[in-house]
């Protein structure tokens, strides 16, 4: 482990770059980790980073937003998430609070909405005009009658990527994700590792997760050790792409685990990195 005030971040566009400022500005004005941690990644959902994190971005099925977050601070291991969390913009401090006023390590869906409420969040809804585009778009070229029968999808047969159903084949995932390529413009999330002059290591995440999901869908963003995972002394990792994949094979935390055995940090990162060793993701 570096023994400095460090703050990595995924990406580095619209608001990232400000996610990580703000992360750093705040360590150094007097906060603790955990605190600036919470601000940098509380800046990527206020500022909408690439519309994958915060309100208004990634609508599922029926429209709605939804975010999962996830916290992990080195001493103690301390660990706290929210999942699905419905109609409260700050993710990362609803997860803070689960951290810091419960037992629990995660919290999930209305009921994740009604402890932030209870804990003095605010309810508004996460909709925005831009999201109801994203729907409208993806409706208009994915949810048309089926050329053949001229049925529409009815609610036991729908149109979403993450359906499985004969009719709207062409729609299903595995189509979407074998012709495309994974880049920064279709995969993003924002991921924090901090670490301070005395080596100790805070890292989370928040996102609006996928696209058009299923309602009820938990993502890797929050699972500990798929979206975010660090072993003290050792270092830590943050992970974005196709989460159902992903949390599968809990990336960052066999990304830490590699670098306990001693490989060097960059070695696992995936196909951009120069290395070829990579993290299994398949089996
Ligand atoms: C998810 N990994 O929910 C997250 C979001 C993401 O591109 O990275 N989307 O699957």
């Amino acid at each position: 482990v570096v023994k400095a005030q460090i703050v990595v971040t995924t990406w580095g566009a619209d608001g990232f770059q400000e996610a990580t400022f703000n992360a750093f500005e705040a360590y150094r004005n007097g906060n603790s980790r955990m605190a600036s941690l919470v601000e940098g990644l509380s800046t990527c959902e206020r500022l909408q980073c690439d519309t994958t994190v915060g309100y208004g971005g990634s609508p599922d099925e029926n429209g709605e937003t939804t975010l999962d977050a996830l916290l992990i601070d080195g001493p103690g291991h301390k660990m706290s998430g929210v999942a699905q969390l419905r109609r409260v913009k700050d993710a990362a401090r609803v997860a803070w609070a689960v951290m810091n006023y419960t037992e629990h390590t995660m919290l999930v869906g209305e009921q994740a909405t009604q402890f932030a409420l209870r804990m003095g969040f605010s309810e508004t809804d996460l909709t925005t005009n831009a999201s109801l585009e994203m729907l409208q778009k993806w409706k208009n070229n994915n949810c048309q009658p089926n050329f053949w029968t001229n049925v529409f999808p009815n609610p036991k047969q729908t149109c979403g990527p993450y359906h499985r159903n004969e009719i709207f084949k062409t729609n299903s995932k595995s189509e979407i994700v074998t012709n495309r390529v994974i880049d920064r413009y279709n995969h993003d999330t924002i991921g924090m590792v901090i670490i301070d002059e005395s080596g100790e290591i805070s890292a989370g995440t928040s996102t609006n997760g996928a696209s058009h999901k299923i309602p009820g869908r938990v993502g890797d963003s929050s699972i500990p050790g798929s979206g975010a995972y660090l072993t003290q002394k050792v270092g830590g990792a943050a992970a974005t792409g196709d989460g159902d994949v992903m949390m599968r094979f809990l990336p960052s935390y066999q990304t830490v685990e590699f670098m306990r055995q001693g490989a060097a940090p960059r070695s696992y990162c995936g196909s951009q990195c120069e290395s070829n060793l990579r993290i299994p993701l398949s089996w």
